[in-house]
């Protein structure tokens, strides 16, 4: 008898140490992780960890044959910024390590003749503005404007999404036997930021690189401009927007990828919030011409009307809690040894 797990690929990064945190607390259904890097020490009591990459056949051949898959959180990729480094292994991670496990999860809901659920998370990314006129006039993209991404990852991401449509409503539709029941269903996350770790390879990073290396007390130049802006979001509130889009009864969704957004600050105001907090942080501005390429192409606010219509997506931290109540008291205890 195979077990039924949950799956989460890319679980020793940030969003996914997070969520094996929250689905452990959620779930008594046993939890399967998947990441090249080992999980860190707290969350190991809490999942079985399989050490490996998802573009490894011969290992997803090997997880099939021992699990069934009801939901898989597919998290691992590359980001905006190390994807421009190396824009082909981008493309072989970001792109076929999804169509491996999509046509995996399509193939299981077919033979258990149940639904396996699909939770990807897809970024601002996908979005492009020409420039930044355009970016101050169209300033709350609705999902379907400005889908013109500038990177490998937002190409990936964009296309992924496709693709999940595709497996979800139209794979096998001509040759199956049984129908094929992939649930697809992603979330755009803006930047997100935690009090627990800092993300690496992102271009949303300088936001958390400002604040971690503030309370680490060491000087911090910011690669993008002052009044770069886009939106941002707390961690909690990332964990619980694909939480709750997993939870929601399929016939409320009227898509299968919804924008969800908490608050949007420009690198001034953020500036100013981590001053608040630490008021001898040194923070100058060095911009990064090709970095800044990057965020001015991505919008300075999404529209979420459909998330939050749809499946009641409201996040629980606007700017001064997501400040004042999740990051500073848990960055400042994180660092108190450092300081
Ligand atoms: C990145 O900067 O690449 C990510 C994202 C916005 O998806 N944080």
């Amino acid at each position: 008898m195979r077990k039924k797990v949950i799956l989460i690929t890319g679980a020793s990064g940030e969003i996914g140490v997070a969520l094996v945190r929250a689905l452990a607390g959620r779930t008594d259904k046993l939890l399967l992780t998947l990441d090249l890097h080992a999980l860190p020490a707290e969350v190991h009591s809490l999942t079985t960890h399989v050490e490996g990459s998802i573009l490894d056949e011969h290992l997803l051949a090997r997880l099939v044959s021992e699990y069934e898959f009801d939901t898989i959180y597919h998290l691992a990729a590359l980001l905006s910024t190390r994807g421009e480094y190396t824009p082909e292994i981008a493309h072989r991670v970001n792109v076929e390590g999804t169509l491996a496990l999509l046509k995996l999860a399509a193939d299981q809901s077919q033979w258990r003749g149940r639904p396996v659920q699909f939770i990807f998370p897809s970024s601002i990314a996908v979005y492009g503005l020409p420039d930044l006129q355009r970016k101050a006039e169209f300033s709350r993209v609705r999902e379907w404007d400005w889908n013109y991404p500038t990177t490998m990852y937002g190409c990936n991401k964009q296309y992924c999404e496709m693709l999940g449509t595709y497996y979800s409503r139209h794979y096998r539709q001509l040759a199956a036997e049984r129908p094929v029941m992939l649930d697809f269903r992603s979330v755009r996350f803006p930047g997100l930021i935690s009090a627990f770790t800092v993300p690496s390879g992102g271009t949303s990073d300088y936001g958390p690189e400002m604040l971690h290396a503030a309370a680490k007390g060491e000087p911090y130049a910011c690669f993008v401009r002052q009044d770069t802006q886009i939106p941002f979001m707390a961690m909690p509130d990332a964990v619980t927007a694909l939480l709750d889009l997993a939870a929601a009864p399929r016939q409320t969704l009227s898509r299968l990828v919804y924008n969800v957004t908490s608050f949007s600050l420009t690198a001034t105001e953020f500036r100013q919030r981590v001053l608040q907090a630490f008021p001898a942080a040194e923070i100058t501005f060095e911009p990064d011409s090709r970095r800044q390429g990057i965020v001015d192409s991505w919008p300075a606010d999404l529209e979420d009307k459909a998330a939050r219509r749809d499946w009641g997506w409201q996040p629980q931290y606007d700017v001064a809690r997501a400040f004042d109540e999740y990051l500073l008291p848990n960055i400042r205890s994180r660092y108190a040894v450092v300081i």
